[in-house]
């Protein structure tokens, strides 16, 4: 009966809440009980759940070793004595990490010796409470225990005068959304970088007072029409960081403007004088090319060619022209949609840096329907166009009618089964078509000498 059960563990109680999305706001406090006795489980489980926790649970060490590790609870109590893995094993492997994350962990046991207890607190735990467990004592402790985490994590992750995670926050919540882009094929996320404008001035002439308040504004505002699992960050002075989980450059745009608008609108007073205040924005989405800038970097671009250009706006890593980065780069732009093709693309020429010695950057599309809809073109530029068969050629001719094919040059990357359409719709419209699969080496000296030719 026991084995039934066991496979049945552990619980969660719905919503279901998942890895990674744990930003210490809205939700209930999860728990983690790591104990052998099936009733005292259960019982726990079901009063806590009534008194306002989520609660997970695991029969054994193994097991709950897990889940500390994919749940990150907010609390761990563990049982003194466990089959297999017993508690205290259990509690020399997670310390040191609950530590970093200010997790209390209670050991809890029937053995309500000194010794036991000595040990527990030598090893790390937090507090050691004995069994039968007072119901009525144990509410109040836990309570007590994680109002501590709070005011600790508050002080950690977050800025005190807006209430806006900081830094390390952001650290973490970059190093979160980058494994999660390695770990799900397909997965992407967007970050904004955020400047008040002329803020000097509304201290100069209001008061750092008044400039505090049209700080807290700002984040207020954000707070209010975020969605969930979007998070800012204080940056610096008047520079925050949004990050967009799950959204393309083009949504993380979007939400931006919405933002920038509500913001805008809204009537500062200080005494009888009345303004408003607005801020610029620079997006970029996430791509790991390595030699490549970060997201954070070309944020700060888009942000710096923001302001330049008029302040008050919100501008695209994606869509700078080319006059924002190095006289006469040449714009690669890659469109297939196969991931680790487009990876292996994007890493060899962001690594390469050139093409027929102009500097180059990469932006990728991974769908047809992104390539056509971002707004990357310039007719003042160069482009190299890579485009994958099995998702470009039908549109050639439509892109011969929206571009000048003098400023870009479209190669078709294709496989061999293909290579008779490709040559008949090529005749016109592209330079040339490379036939999978190629060396990288190849394909670089190839387009070295189409930029030759066609980029004076
Ligand atoms: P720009 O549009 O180019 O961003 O101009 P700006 O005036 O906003 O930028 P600048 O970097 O010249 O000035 C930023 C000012 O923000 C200077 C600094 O004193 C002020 N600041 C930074 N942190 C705080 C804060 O916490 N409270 C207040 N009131 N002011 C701050
Ligand atoms: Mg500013």
């Amino acid at each position: 009966m026991l084995r039934q059960i066991q496979t049945e563990f552990p619980l969660l109680t719905s919503p279901l809440r998942t890895t990674g999305d744990r930003s210490p706001d809205t939700k209930l406090p999860l728990l983690l009980i790591i104990d052998d006795d099936i009733e005292f489980i259960t019982f726990m489980k079901d009063f806590l759940e009534q008194h306002g926790y989520q609660v997970l649970a695991s029969l054994t060490g193994k097991k709950g070793l897990e889940l500390f590790y994919d749940f990150h609870p907010d609390l761990v109590l563990i049982d003194y004595i466990l089959p297999g893995t017993d508690g205290v094993a259990l509690l020399n492997q997670i310390v040191e990490k609950a530590h970093n994350e200010s997790t209390p962990v209670i050991m809890v046991s029937a053995h309500n010796s000194n010794e036991h207890r000595a040990l527990s607190f030598n090893l790390g735990a937090t507090d050691f409470i004995g069994k039968p467990v007072r119901t009525d004592v144990l509410l109040p402790f836990l309570k007590n225990r994680l109002a501590s985490r709070e005011q600790i994590l508050a002080h950690i992750l977050q800025d005190e005068l807006t209430g806006a995670f900081n830094r390390k926050f952001l650290e973490k919540k970059l190093k979160e959304q980058s494994a999660l882009f390695h770990k799900e094929n397909g997965y992407t996320f967007s970050a904004a970088m955020v400047d008040l404008d002329h803020f000097k001035k509304v201290n100069d002439t209001y008061g750092h007072h008044t400039g505090d308040q049209v700080l807290e504004t700002f984040v207020k505002v954000f707070e209010q029409m975020k969605t969930s699992g979007e998070t800012i960050s204080r940056y610096g002075g008047e520079e925050f960081v949004v990050i967009f989980p799950g959204a393309s450059a083009q949504e993380a745009d979007a939400r931006v403007e919405e933002w920038r608008n509500r913001f805008s609108s809204i009537t500062f007073t200080s005494g009888d004088e009345q303004f408003h205040v607005h801020f610029s924005a620079g997006i970029a989405q996430f791509s790991d090319a390595p030699g490549g800038e970060s997201i954070l970097e070309r944020a700060d671009k888009a942000l710096y060619y923001a302001k330049r250009t008029g302040r008050n706006r919100t501008v695209s890593h994606t869509h700078m022209p080319v006059s924002a980065f190095d006289a006469e780069t040449i714009t690669l732009l890659i469109v297939e949609n196969d991931p680790s093709v487009r990876q292996q693309l994007e890493d060899f020429f962001s690594t390469r840096s050139f093409i027929s010695d102009k500097p180059v950057r990469v932006i990728t599309f991974h769908t047809r329907q992104q390539f056509l809809e971002e707004d990357w073109y310039h007719p003042e530029e160069d482009y190299v166009l890579l485009l994958a068969s099995s998702i470009g050629i039908d549109t050639l001719p439509f892109l011969k009618t929206k571009y000048d094919f003098r400023n870009v040059a479209v190669m078709i990357m294709t496989g061999e089964e293909e290579t008779e359409r490709v040559e008949e719709a090529l005749r016109e419209e592209a330079e040339d078509y490379l036939l999978k699969p190629f060396r990288l080496e190849d394909l670089g000296e190839w387009l070295d000498g189409v930029a030759d030719r066609m980029f004076i």
